[in-house]
């Protein structure tokens, strides 16, 4: 079985600011700006202490030194942080190399094929992260990202969460909508407007409905993920660069047309993830699993780097015509790859 763990650092920017000075260990800490709170800007995190008072990140520093006048305020020193994230994670790198680096202070690591049991592995990390750079971390491990990136941020701080597949249901059932990583404020809005708050009632529309609502290729994501699938692999570092997605359908599919038009919305995100970043693409690939989980890739190496998007869902097809879809097919992923930046 697959096997995902995801570190998060407890009170990241905070943590770090106890480390370089120890007499702050225990107090209210919060970290923003300039580090004064009668001037404008937000608070970036807040040590466990200074969020008993309410603080948390992205309020307003004025309102955190309303909630509490005695906390040590301090400015953010990315620098400081950006050193200690690199050494954390390369701690972890050897514990596999095969990590996807999310953010400054999380990493999901893939660790199917170690023999060890998860908990002795998280157990490990933790020990290591404590002894080694004197900080701490939440641990979550599940069969993929997305619920192990549910599960680490269930027991915070110096949690460690194992959601089993049996328990995936129950686990997810009562959590708010918001907590499905790819679920913002925005669709939040709109769910709520549609009488759905938990994921438990989200469960309960039907595929239909959510692709009426919210498009076929988001309306899928929603129904899978609210029930905690997720085919996804990890991006790690030593790829080379690239933009990709992926779709898995709720039933396995065997009507072309389907197929195709999963394939054209995925590319138009990954086009337009491509043009936001000001990057063009020479190889366009299409990976279909079929229902008996049998994996296959075509690739297309374009003459010259390209962004449009009918360049590249010609590309697209070209590679999905390469493909004898003889059996039922279970998912459809697109990735652009070779990457360069437009020059201008
Ligand atoms: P988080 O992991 O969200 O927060 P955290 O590590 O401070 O606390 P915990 O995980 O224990 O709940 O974010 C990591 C760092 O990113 C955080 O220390 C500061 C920074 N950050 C911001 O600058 N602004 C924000 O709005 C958030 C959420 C985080
Ligand atoms: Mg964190």
């Amino acid at each position: 079985m697959r096997r995902v763990l995801h570190v998060d650092m407890d009170a990241f920017f905070a943590a770090v600011e106890e480390k370089r000075d120890p007499s702050l260990k225990g107090k209210p800490i919060v970290i923003g700006g300039t580090g004064d709170p009668t001037r404008r800007g937000v608070v970036a995190t807040a040590s466990y202490e200074a969020r008993t008072y309410g603080i948390h990140s992205a309020m307003p520093l004025k309102t955190a030194f309303k909630c509490c006048p005695h906390a040590v305020f301090l400015p953010v020193n990315y620098e400081t942080y950006v050193k200690e994230s690199k050494a954390f994670k390369e701690l972890l790198l050897q514990i596999t190399p095969v990590m996807e680096d999310v953010g400054i202070d999380e990493v999901f690591l893939d660790i199917s094929d170690i023999s060890a049991a998860s908990e002795s592995i998280a157990e490990k990390i933790k020990e290591r992260i404590r002894t080694e750079r004197s900080l701490s971390c939440s641990i979550g491990i599940a069969p993929n990202k997305l619920l192990a990136k549910i599960a680490s941020d269930m027991q915070k701080p110096d949690g460690l969460t194992i959601i089993a597949p049996e328990n995936i249901e129950a686990v997810l059932a009562p959590m708010p909508v918001r907590k499905i990583w790819g679920i913002g404020p925005k669709t939040e809005m709109r769910l709520k407007e549609m009488g759905i708050e938990t994921v438990r009632s989200l469960t309960a529309r039907s595929l239909e409905n959510l692709i009426d609502s919210f498009g076929i290729s988001y309306g899928h994501y929603l129904y899978q993920a609210s029930r905690g699938i997720d085919d996804s692999s990890l991006i790690t570092s030593w790829e080379p660069k690239s933009i990709s997605r992926e779709s898995t359908f709720q039933k396995d599919i065997g009507n072309w047309q389907i197929i195709a038009r999963m394939l054209a919305d995925l590319t138009k995100e990954v086009v337009e993830e491509m043009r936001d970043r000001d990057f063009r693409t020479r190889t366009v690939t299409v990976k279909i699993r079929f229902a008996d989980f049998e994996t296959l890739t075509r690739g297309l190496t374009l003459p010259e780097p390209v962004n449009g998007e009918t360049e590249i869902r010609k590309a697209a097809f070209a590679c999905l015509k390469r493909i004898d879809l003889a059996k039922k097919v279970r998912l459809v992923g697109v990735r652009v790859g070779n990457l360069g930046k437009i020059e201008s």
